[in-house]
C-alpha cells in the first residue's frame, strides 16, 4: 500500500498510529506530497480528486481517502482488538469522539489557513474567531465527557489525540489545557504511547 502524505498532517497521523498500534506500517510505503487548498499537485490530485492528504492507493490500485475510510480500512486489515468496534455503544462513542477531534483539527485547519496563508488584506476576523470558538466548545466538551476517552484503544482516542497534539504544535499561546484538567490528563498519559512518540510532527 502506498500512503500520501505529509509529514505535518495531523489527518495522516491519526492513520499511522493506527498503523503502528497494530503493526501494518510496515506495509504502507509512505510518498511525500504537497496539500494546498489552492490546489495543484496532479499527482495527488490523480489519487485524490479533493486534493488532501492523506490517501491511501491499494495494491489493486483503488485509492482511498479521507482519515475515517482509510483508518476503518486498515482496521479491517489486522487480527487484533479492533479500534472501530463492531456495534453497540462502544461504536457509537469511539465515532462521536472521532467526529469531534477530526472536526477540531478541521476547524483548526481553517483557522491556520486563514492566517498562515491567506493574503493579510483579504483576511477576515469574525471567520478566524468563529474557528476558534467552535474549537472552544468542542474542547469543553471533550472536557465534560472525559471519562468517555476511557478504556481499550479506539479510533475516537487516536482522533481526539491527534487534535490535541495539533493544537499544541500550532496553536501552542491557545494553551488548551487551562481549565481543562481532566482532558490534559488523559492526553500526557496517552501520548506516551509509542506510536504517538514516534509520530510527533517535525
Ligand atoms: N477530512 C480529511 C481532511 C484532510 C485534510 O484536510 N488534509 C489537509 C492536510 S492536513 C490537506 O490535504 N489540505 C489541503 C486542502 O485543504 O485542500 C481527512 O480526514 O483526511
Amino acid at each position: 500500500m502506498k500512503l500520501m502524505y505529509s509529514p505535518t498532517s495531523p489527518y495522516v497521523r491519526k492513520v499511522m498510529i493506527l498503523a503502528i498500534e497494530r503493526g501494518l506500517d510496515r506495509k504502507i510505503e509512505k510518498l511525500p506530497q504537497a496539500a494546498s487548498p489552492m490546489g495543484g499537485n496532479k499527482v495527488l490530485e490523480k489519487a485524490n480528486p479533493l486534493g488532501k492528504v492523506p490517501a491511501l492507493e491499494l495494491d489493486n490500485g483503488m485509492t482511498l481517502f479521507d482519515s475515517p475510510v482509510i483508518c476503518e480500512y486498515l482496521d479491517s486489515k489486522h487480527r487484533g482488538d479492533k479500534l472501530f468496534p463492531a456495534s453497540g455503544a462502544r461504536r457509537w462513542k469511539a465515532l462521536r469522539l472521532q467526529a469531534i477531534g477530526d472536526g477540531i483539527l478541521d476547524a483548526a485547519l481553517l483557522a491556520r489557513y486563514e492566517t498562515a496563508m491567506r493574503p493579510e488584506n483579504l483576511r477576515w476576523t469574525d471567520w478566524l474567531d468563529g474557528q476558534k470558538r467552535k474549537l472552544a466548545q468542542a474542547l469543553d466538551q471533550l472536557e465534560k465527557e472525559a471519562k468517555d476517552l476511557a478504556g481499550g484503544l479506539t479510533i475516537g482516542q487516536v482522533a481526539v489525540a491527534c487534535a490535541l497534539g495539533y493544537l499544541d504544535f500550532r496553536f501552542g499561546d491557545m494553551n488548551w489545557r487551562k481549565g481543562r484538567p481532566k482532558l490534559a490528563a488523559w492526553y500526557d498519559k496517552f501520548s506516551r504511547r509509542k506510536s504517538m512518540q514516534a509520530t510527533i510532527p517535525a
